[in-house]
């Protein structure tokens, strides 16, 4: 790689489930960050390195911003923070066929005091007719802000913006090594493709009360797997039966499920163990959150 190419570091913000993890995952070409169709899938910072001969920009996907209370939520919320007060550039993914409301005004006044540049992504635009995409774009008539319209999950699209978003950073020196694509640990990223079946098959708060740590990742070489062993935390007691199921069979499909992510990843066999424990309250418990990851 030339010593001169494009580099800086862009976060992605905005509310819960606007396609922050999705638009990053199609900037980077990798699975890293967890999807779902539920709001605040995604609890901490989560980078994705994208390089080529030219350029290499360190891209943030953050956790929606929200209004939660428990300490959960207050961790997510020092999330954005953190990496608000490091990055060259902000983009504001916005999904554009959600009405308008505080926590988009809220992000409008927060984003205003930036001194980096922000551009604004109107997101899901296959879902939003002409004339409120008007309107909605009428509310940034005062700034400068350029307001670029997307479907984060279309490639070609995405494309687009990152050939936009290099031409505007500096030439620098590359930072990282070639071929890494996230500072995230492969131990880091397991436990985040074991979570995301559970948003997709449990229902209601459930979900929103697990965390997932890996306890064994032990590497082999190839046609060996891999050995991962997690244990997923729930809140409660009645929790517990709920994502075990009836003979097992919830957990035996969310690791089943989570097993084909990981080895999509990895690109190996994995051989997967997961259990379940309690630990009580654990979204309004400082040790809990530590034991999980969730501080700064
Ligand atoms: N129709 C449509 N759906 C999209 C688009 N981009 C993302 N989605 C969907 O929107 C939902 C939320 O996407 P995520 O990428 O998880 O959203 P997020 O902003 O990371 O959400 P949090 O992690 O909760 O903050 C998923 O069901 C995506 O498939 C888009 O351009 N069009
Ligand atoms: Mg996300």
């Amino acid at each position: 790689m030339p010593n001169n190419v494009h580099v800086g570091s862009v976060a992605l913000i905005g509310k819960p489930n606007a396609g922050k993890s999705t638009l990053l995952n199609h900037l980077i070409g990798e699975k890293i960050s967890i999807i779902s169709a539920r709001p605040q899938t995604t609890r901490t910072l989560i980078s994705g390195i994208y390089q080529d001969a030219n350029a290499q920009i360190v891209f943030y996907d953050t956790p929606g911003v929200n209004l939660g209370k428990n300490l959960l939520s207050q961790f997510m919320m020092q999330e954005v923070e953190k990496v608000l007060k490091t990055v060259d550039f902000v983009f504001w993914i916005l999904d554009a066929s959600e009405s308008w409301d505080p926590i988009m005004d809220y992000l409008f006044f927060r984003l205003n005091t930036m001194t980096v540049p922000v551009w604004v992504i109107l997101n899901k635009i296959d879902l939003i007719p002409e004339q409120p995409l008007q309107v909605l774009k009428h509310r940034f008539l005062k700034k400068t802000w350029p307001l670029i319209e997307i479907q984060a999950n279309q490639p070609d699209q995405v494309e687009r913006l990152l050939h936009r978003i290099k031409s505007q950073l500096p030439l620098g020196i590359p930072q990282w090594d070639s071929q890494l694509f996230t500072e995230m640990t492969l131990k880091q990223l397991a436990e985040e493709l074991i979570r995301e079946p559970c948003l997709m098959y449990l229902r209601d708060e459930i979900p929103y009360g697990i965390a997932v740590q890996v306890e064994t990742f032990k590497e082999a070489p190839p046609p060996s797997p891999v050995i991962i062993e997690a244990i997923l935390y729930v809140e409660k007691e009645s929790h517990r039966g709920i994502l075990i199921g009836a003979q097992g069979q919830q957990l035996k499909s969310i690791g089943a499920q989570a097993r084909i992510s990981i080895e999509k990843l990895l690109n190996q066999k994995v051989f997967l163990k997961l259990w379940v424990k309690v630990a009580r309250n654990w979204r309004k418990n400082p040790v809990f959150l530590k034991k999980f990851g969730y501080h700064s």
